[in-house]
């Protein structure tokens, strides 16, 4: 059986392959990847890097039930957490690790037949470093037949403090071609509104943190009813993250937000595309 890493296979030429063959044996052909297998592995660099594998998480229009994008989540063999993944990686490899994550979810993403945006996580150092941990990644996208406009780069708030205009001036040209930038995790910093105005992002990801508690938190419907009036001013779309509960959405939903991600809605899966039930849509539109 041909390996579905094997370089140059295309965007196009991997989903071809997904659709020519049963589910099942893709499963078994990621199974057997391993860092080692990725053809960065020959800049050698990934010896030093912990193994590791993606999974994919949707972010789900609730008003119309589809999915509006698949964020790649990094995580170890066993299962563990991002930051446990990136906890073992030395701060000077750190660039070089985040960037084959990002490949290796665009090479997966291919192999799972993604038909909807990738959403990539990308830290403000990789962003801030004259864009290049940008322009690499579309760079190598479009190698596989990714458009621009099939990404986002989501970007935590914290750090982003550093954007600089050198910054702003290489992510325009990705932007102008159909890149979306997201602020990740907004709430959570101390930095949200500098990167909301320095950015000016096409999404905001609301942090969990203003998601809890939600429904019974007056203060907090009042300040994610603001951001919500406040972006939809400015043209920039609002995901709720951390989503867990059918109160939360339904709260959420009050607030006019449309776009969630979270527990609720669907688990993160490793190597596989999860969906969200008809049911739980159900539930969320259902008054009362
Ligand atoms: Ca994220």
């Amino acid at each position: 059986m041909a390996d579905l890493y094997a370089i140059p296979l295309n965007w196009q030429e991997l989903r071809m392959q997904v659709l020519a063959r049963k589910t099942a044996t893709y499963r078994q052909v990621d199974r057997t990847e391993r860092p080692n297998a990725e053809p960065i592995s020959t800049n050698h660099a990934s010896d030093r890097f912990p193994a590791f594998t993606i999974a994919f998480q949707p972010i789900i229009n609730v008003e119309t039930g589809t999915v509006f994008a698949q964020e790649a989540l990094t995580r170890s063999l066993t299962g563990g957490g991002a930051a446990s993944v990136f906890g073992s990686v030395s701060p000077r490899g750190m660039l070089t690790f985040e960037a084959l994550c990002r490949k290796k979810a665009i090479r997966t993403a291919a192999a799972c037949g993604l038909d909807v945006p990738l959403s990539l996580n990308i830290s403000p150092a990789a962003l801030t470093l004259n864009g290049r941990g940008a322009v690499d990644t579309l760079r190598f996208a479009e190698q596989m037949g990714l458009r621009p406009d099939a990404l986002i780069l989501e970007v935590t708030e914290n750090g982003v403090i550093d954007y600089t205009a050198t910054a702003n001036a290489a992510m325009t040209p990705l932007r102008q071609q159909g890149l979306q930038v997201a602020i990740d995790d907004f709430g959570a910093g101390h930095n949200g509104l500098q990167a909301f105005v320095d950015i000016k992002p096409d999404i905001v990801k609301m942090d969990i943190t203003l998601i809890r508690d939600l429904s019974c938190c007056e203060a907090r419907q009042t300040l994610v009813h603001s951001i919500v009036e406040c972006c939809e001013r400015l043209g920039i779309k609002v995901i709720a993250e951390g989503v867990e509960t059918i109160d939360q959405a339904r709260t959420l939903r009050s607030l006019g937000v449309v776009l969630m991600q979270g527990f609720l809605l669907a688990r993160p899966q490793v190597e596989q595309l999860p969906q969200t039930c008809r049911e739980i849509l159900n539930q969320i539109e259902k008054k009362g």
